[in-house]
């Protein structure tokens, strides 16, 4: 993804997703909160030709680098675009409820069991203070791990490569969950396209 960021194509309906995330949510989500990171992704870097031409995930993990002015603003509208567009490509109507081929072996290996693997993630994204995101990572030794982060970032600011990603901002299920975020993440896990995180972990080995 480089200058000049545009909203990427949603792979499914705004109603795809329902009854676990609904249409009215997805439209706002989508339309209203991630054009916005784009629209402000692309005025942070108006008056910055040379970082136009350099790739967000290496932005993003340069973000100390990058002039004071923009910095917080590339954070959180670069990390907003980078973790949207992963987001929407995890999910698919009637996903595949169980991981299989090699996401489903790392799985296993390193958590026992795909209840055990989920029990964990679950803690994590629910233990997110105020907006975040949860995700399940891979570094360059090719070791898995469940981690969250704060607000936008994203886990290419710290060296992982993401696999799976929820985000757990209230924006992603207030119209339907309220303050239940715990029935939101349960519910998430009905939507998620493994055969995309499959081909994420592909690509990062
Ligand atoms: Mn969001």
């Amino acid at each position: 993804m480089i200058y000049k960021y545009t909203l990427p194509v949603l792979p499914y309906d705004y109603s795809a997703l329902e009854p676990y995330i609904d249409a009215r949510t997805m439209e706002i989500h989508y339309t209203k909160h991630h054009q916005a990171y784009v629209d402000n992704l692309n005025k942070a870097l108006e008056g910055f030709p040379t970082l136009q031409t350099i790739e967000l995930a290496e932005l993003l993990a340069g973000i100390d680098n990058l002039p004071e002015e923009i910095k917080t603003a590339v954070r959180n509208n670069g990390g907003g675009h980078m973790n949207h567009s992963f987001f929407w490509k995890i999910m698919k109507k009637n996903g595949d409820g169980e991981p299989v081929g090699k996401i489903a072996e790392a799985i296993k290996k390193n958590y026992g069991s795909f209840a055990k693997f989920q029990d964990d993630f679950n803690a994590t994204a629910k233990k997110v203070f105020g907006s975040g995101w949860a995700w399940l990572c891979i570094n360059d030794q090719r070791k898995i791990s469940i981690i969250s982060t704060h607000n936008q970032d994203s886990p290419i600011m710290q060296g992982l490569t993401p696999l799976l990603g929820l985000d757990v901002w209230e924006h992603a299920y207030y119209l339907s969950y309220q303050n239940r975020r715990p029935d939101y993440i349960t519910a998430w896990w009905q939507v998620v396209n493994w055969e995309q995180v499959e081909e994420n972990l592909q690509q990062a080995l």
